[in-house]
């Protein structure tokens, strides 16, 4: 049995972030597959049992579950060295984009390509519009700050990396976002994380099924 169980879903780039740090970490880890589509994470039992934030991704570390992609990227750097941040003030900036990542990168992002292209009916164009434009503005500041350093923080990839590459490796056809053409310096901080040893296309690192796009 694997040291790391990471409970996750191939659709979830919250649990991506985890799952391709424990790949290009060359840690034991195995995936538990949670089916988030039939609500698996509403249940009261699950939620009890596995995590109370009724969210993707737990790791289960020797029967320890631990959540908050972000918290469980700093805790294996910790743990394992691997992607650390390398001092006092390396340490800072991983934790202030990590939570810069959490608020307004990924959480704009994730809400909008499952709005867009997993809900049954279309989404409000309004809503659509105010996710799209806050996104925008995030990626927009993600974007300059990666023209000044090759990786978020510095010139190595640290547990930060890992942080805004969730949703970053999904198809076009979910989001409509061409990196390549939108936001270049992403694009190419983007080529560098899949040139990573270890690196996984999302669908192919974790369990689920493809869905098809409502789109
Ligand atoms: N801040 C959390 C976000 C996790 C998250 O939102 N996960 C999604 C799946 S990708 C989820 O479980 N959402 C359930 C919900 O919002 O009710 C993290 O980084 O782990």
């Amino acid at each position: 049995m694997a040291k790391y169980k990471l409970h996750c879903f191939c659709q979830s780039g919250n649990s991506y972030k985890v799952a391709l740090y424990l790949n290009c970490a060359g840690l034991d880890w195995e995936p538990v597959f949670v089916d988030f589509m039939s609500g698996a994470t509403r249940d009261a039992k699950w939620r009890e049992g596995v995590n109370e934030m009724g969210e993707a991704p737990v790791l289960d570390v020797d029967g320890r579950k631990l959540t908050q992609s972000g918290a469980i990227l700093l805790h294996l750097a910790e743990k394992t060295g691997k992607f650390a941040p390398q001092n006092e003030d390396e340490r800072f900036e991983a934790l202030r984009w990590i939570l810069f990542d959490n608020h307004k990168f990924t959480s704009y992002f994730a809400t909008y390509r499952f709005m867009l292209s997993f809900l049954p009916q279309p989404a409000d164009a309004n809503v659509l519009a105010f996710l799209k434009g806050r996104f925008d503005s995030a990626a927009k500041i993600v974007d300059k700050h990666l023209a000044k350093s090759s990786f978020v923080v510095g010139d190595k990839p640290t547990v930060a990396d890992f942080s805004f590459a969730g949703y970053m490796f999904y198809p076009v056809e979910e989001s409509g976002y061409d990196w390549a053409k939108t936001y270049p310096n992403i694009n190419a901080w983007i080529e560098r994380m899949r040139a990573l040893p270890g690196w996984k296309d999302p669908y192919e690192l974790m369990p689920g099924t493809r869905i098809k796009l409502f789109r």
